[in-house]
């Protein structure tokens, strides 16, 4: 079949939305039609070129949402007409990985996905004249229609709207994931978040959720302050405005206890810069403070401490997807946001058509949106 498609034919270029070539669903595949999908930093990482996995032409997009429309030979657990999320980390429920019941890191499907290719190595999209395009984070939801493994998608309630639950498949599920899966944020915790966008802002949610108490948001970008204070934060600060590092500012401010010892329980890094997840790691708590590293870093970027502020008790974490076990976890965050148990309205600051990703890109590039979704 053919269908509208935003391409990245080379990296650090705008997309360009044309008409692609879409092969039908293999077995153990499904053919979904995209309804809705979000616009994440990481499609902007991977399109500017910083992402070492990153491969062109391929079609960018891992946060969506839409209809399946037709299955492949073996296919058991949906069917055509099921509303489902796509999963960038599947759940096979088979694999070492998922057996250990120690991480959410499917290696099903791992290698292929990294190479931009279905399992079986080859590429369902390919441009008008035949040349192969590749799938994205095994996703490709910038495009109309596309092919997903069947252990890629999560399937979900037919009441709950495309345009909002699309943000479920990456920003809403990472950011409150992270705290409620990977930190495991306890009742009266003190927190931090670096950098309040489409993912700080849903750490911020999560934390408000688990009761944390101090909920510490910091950003560079002074707008983000009423945003923050939204979604349960307490306290927020600009880094540029302080007079002072930022470690022992916070340090300073979470002072509490007998002996006075500052310090955040959890700490967690939403931007992706390496610099920022080394600040956050210094100013969680001596003895048992917990850092999430969230943000992904370009190419080359490593991360560096003092070793003595392990020693002295600090963790350094890490989390993707927010520790979901997406076929599992994803209908259920489905349901908390029907529920209202969270929010994801106010987030999606921004709708347009596919004509316009890139005017998306654009909105996010100047701190402009939370989330700009396109609606097919
Ligand atoms: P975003 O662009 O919406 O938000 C980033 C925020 O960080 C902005 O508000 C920006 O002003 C702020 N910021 C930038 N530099 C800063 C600094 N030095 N100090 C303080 N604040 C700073 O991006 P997003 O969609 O929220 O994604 C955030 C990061 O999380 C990206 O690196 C993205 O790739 C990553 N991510 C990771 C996962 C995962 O599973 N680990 C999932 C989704 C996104
Ligand atoms: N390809 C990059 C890393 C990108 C990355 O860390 N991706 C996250 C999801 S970000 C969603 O917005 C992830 O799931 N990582 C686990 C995995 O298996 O990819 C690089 O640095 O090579
Ligand atoms: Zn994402």
């Amino acid at each position: 079949m053919k269908t509208r498609a935003a391409v990245a034919f080379e990296a650090g270029k705008p997309l360009e939305v044309t008409e692609v070539n879409l092969e039908g669903p293999k077995a153990g595949e499904v053919l979904i039609e995209v309804k809705a999908t979000g616009i994440c930093h990481t499609d902007e990482f991977t399109r500017s070129g910083a992402d070492p996995e990153g491969i062109f032409p391929a079609i960018l997009g891992h946060e969506g949402a839409g209809v399946v429309v037709e299955v492949g030979p073996g296919v058991t657990t949906v069917k055509k007409g099921d509303h489902v999320i796509p999963l960038y980390t599947p759940e096979c429920r088979g694999c070492p990985s998922c057996l250990s019941r120690k991480t959410n890191l499917c290696t099903a499907i791992r290698a292929t996905q990294g190479q931009g290719l279905m399992p079986d190595g080859t590429s369902r999209f390919s441009t008008l004249d035949g040349d192969p395009i590749h799938h994205y984070m095994g996703c490709s939801t910038f495009s109309n229609y596309t092919v997903l493994p069947e252990i890629a998608v999560a399937k979900v309630r037919e009441d709950a709207p495309f345009d909002k639950i699309c943000y479920i498949g990456c920003g809403v599920t990472t950011g409150v994931g992270a705290v409620i899966n990977t930190a495991k944020v306890e009742v009266g915790s003190t927190a931090v978040v670096f950098g309040l966008g489409g993912i700080g802002l849903n750490v911020l949610q999560g934390l408000r959720l688990a009761g944390a108490d101090m909920i510490i948001g910091v950003d560079l970008n002074n707008d983000r302050k009423e945003w923050g204070e939204k979604f349960g934060m307490t306290h927020f600060i600009n880094p540029t405005e302080i007079g002072e590092d930022i470690v022992p500012y916070i340090v300073n401010m979470t002072k509490r206890g007998a002996d006075q010892i500052g310090g955040a329980d959890y700490t967690f890094d939403c931007t992706g810069n390496v610099k920022v997840m080394r600040q956050a790691l210094e100013c969680s708590h001596r003895g048992w403070g917990k850092s999430v590293v969230i943000g992904v870093a370009p190419a080359g970027a490593e991360i560096s401490t003092r070793p003595f502020q392990l020693v002295t008790g600090r963790q350094w974490l890490g989390t993707a997807f927010g520790g979901a076990r997406g076929r599992t976890d994803v209908p259920k965050i489905v349901d908390w946001y029907m529920d209202g148990k969270i929010q994801i309205d106010p987030m999606i600051t921004h709708t347009m058509p596919l004509e316009d990703i890139n005017k998306g890109f654009d909105l996010m590039h100047h701190g402009e949106s939370i989330r700009g979704v396109v609606i097919y």
